[in-house]
């Protein structure tokens, strides 16, 4: 079998998930008829403390939903230069809303500095775009699964509304946060005045993602999903496995950020890799192959792909590993053991 490290997008649906999704009850979700997705979106919404959410396909069209329904053309919008939004998600809200992005530099802890956000509001005046929203990652991908305190998330939604902003939570891994602080994830959510999570990712469903907010804001999005092509029709057989998730995935992460973690202490004692996440704080580790190290990232993935462990790199020496549900203790004293062999030849 193949131990695939290289994200928790991979994670296949369970068997409970499957039975769901072939005895869904469906209907034409555009007529606002399926009452699988209805049941889902008023389950996220309660998830998120929020008073509506709708179901979109994937997460880059959670985002892009969101930053349209925000902003107008010319709007501009805050974001970190690492967030998944401003560096993968293919320029859309750029390209199809014409909002203007303004990156700030992203703390290695995942949060942008509080005065350089208020520092980058744009004063009232025609040479400018209008500063209109504000969005923060949590947790943060690229910082090594870092995740943002909610006292730092109140800092952030004081600071916006006190500036007539909106703040804007790309929350793919919303779960992996609350589950890491040990707080419902209503309470990140709550500064925020939208919040996209994925079902497909940590929580293991087969496709899917969630954005919530005010009934006024998830009526816009509505629009906004079927002007963008999002519309589905009896999707409520790919929500049937997203409730499956929300009812059975949150409660069980904690193992994955305990495997990250004796991971992270495994690789750790392997000769020429740094490790990024010594602590990982959720459920990814960031390494780098040190320059003693006798092979780049490519080179390591391949020797890995011979003992059937798979990683993904994100830099010529630097790899990203995820754990996920089909990562058991057993897989990963396995993918220590393939390690050992990728780098010294011996076990
Ligand atoms: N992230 C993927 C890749 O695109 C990098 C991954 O393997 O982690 N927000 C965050 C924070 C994400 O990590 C991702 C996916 C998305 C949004 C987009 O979700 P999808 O892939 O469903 O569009």
């Amino acid at each position: 079998m193949l131990i695939d490290l290289r994200s928790d997008t991979v994670t296949q649906p369970t068997p409970e998930m499957r039975r769901a999704m072939a005895e869904a009850e469906v209907g034409d979700d555009v007529f606002g008829e399926d009452p699988t997705i209805n049941r889902l979106e008023a389950m996220a919404a309660e998830r998120m403390g929020k008073q509506a959410a709708i179901f979109v396909p994937s997460g880059t069209m959670a985002n892009l939903v969101a930053l349209l329904t925000h902003c107008r053309r010319g709007d501009e919008m805050i974001l970190g230069d690492l967030s998944h939004t401003f560096l993968y998600e293919a320029g859309g809200a750029a390209a199809l809303g014409g909002i203007h992005p303004r990156p700030l530099a992203t703390a290695a802890d995942g949060t942008l500095d509080l005065q350089a956000i208020e520092d980058a509001i744009r004063p009232d005046d025609v040479h400018f775009p209008i500063t209109r929203l504000v969005c923060l990652e949590n947790t943060h991908n690229r910082c090594g699964g870092a995740v943002l305190a909610s006292e730092y998330l109140g800092q952030v939604g004081e600071l916006v509304r006190r500036k007539g902003l909106k703040l804007h939570i790309d929350g793919a891994r919303i779960f992996n946060a609350a589950c890491a602080l040990e707080v419902p994830a209503h309470v990140l959510a709550a500064p925020a005045d939208s919040i996209a999570f994925c079902l497909s990712k940590a929580l293991c469903a087969p496709v899917g993602s969630l954005l919530c907010g005010s009934t006024e804001f998830i009526a816009g999005a509505r629009r906004i999903r079927k002007q963008v092509g999002g519309g589905m029709r009896q999707a409520g057989i790919l929500a049937a496995a997203g409730i499956v998730a929300l009812e059975t995935m949150p409660d069980r992460l904690a193992d994955d950020h305990r495997r990250a973690r004796v991971l992270a202490q495994g690789l750790g004692a392997l000769r020429g890799l740094e490790i990024e996440t010594p602590e990982p704080a959720s459920n990814m580790v960031y390494f780098r192959l040190a320059p003693s190290a006798p092979l780049d990232a490519a080179g390591l993935r391949e020797r890995l792909r011979a003992e059937r462990v798979l990683i993904h790199e994100v830099g010529p020496r630097r790899v990203r590993l995820v754990l996920h549900y089909w990562i058991d203790d057993r897989a990963l004293e396995a993918v220590l053991t393939a390690f050992a062999r990728a780098l010294n030849g011996s076990t």
